[in-house]
């Protein structure tokens, strides 16, 4: 009987979602690589608005919900003040590099995993996801970058 529920809930949770992997992302100090993998769960989160200019169409006003990047690297023991730089790599080959003083500006860098409640899709389902940089201070978003997957401190 047991037995048959836990299959049965097991089955449920596949067909849901609910067992779904949490994507993840590394995260590069010297020879050191961190695999962040709970970052959606444990961290932090915040919602905040964004406007929206993606090629071919009008700009959106959108909201977004991650985590400040400065949470990330704490939650990490990473001191940004230590580098100069951080590059950050997506799976389409994109890559943008921005100073730790950028990223040290209050309320500025954000990696996001969320848009307007939905959780952003990968590159293959056709979304900016799963995780995106988007750069409140930047607004012609050059540098939101889509798909980002790994993080190196320089
Ligand atoms: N991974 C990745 N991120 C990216 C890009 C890209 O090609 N790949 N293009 C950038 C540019 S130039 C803009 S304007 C915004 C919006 O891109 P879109 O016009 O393709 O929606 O995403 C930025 N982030
Ligand atoms: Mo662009």
């Amino acid at each position: 009987m047991f037995k048959k529920l836990c299959i049965f809930i097991l089955c449920i949770c596949t067909i849901t979602g609910c067992s779904k992997e949490q994507p993840s992302l590394v995260v590069k100090e010297g020879d050191k690589e961190i695999i962040c993998t709970d970052i959606v769960s444990t961290l932090n989160s915040v919602t905040f608005p964004a406007v929206v200019r993606s090629s071919g169409s009008k700009p959106v006003e959108t909201e977004y919900k991650g985590i400040e990047l400065t949470e990330l690297f704490n939650s990490i023991d990473i001191t940004i003040s230590n580098y100069e730089k951080v590059v950050f790599n997506a799976y389409d080959g994109y890559r943008i590099i921005l100073t730790t003083e950028e990223i040290s500006e209050p309320s500025n860098v954000y990696l996001v995993f969320e848009r307007d409640g939905e959780i952003l899709k990968s590159k293959k389902e056709g979304g900016t996801g799963p995780f995106q940089i988007v750069i409140r201070r930047d607004p012609f978003s050059q540098r939101w970058i889509k798909h980002v997957f790994e993080i190196i401190l320089e």
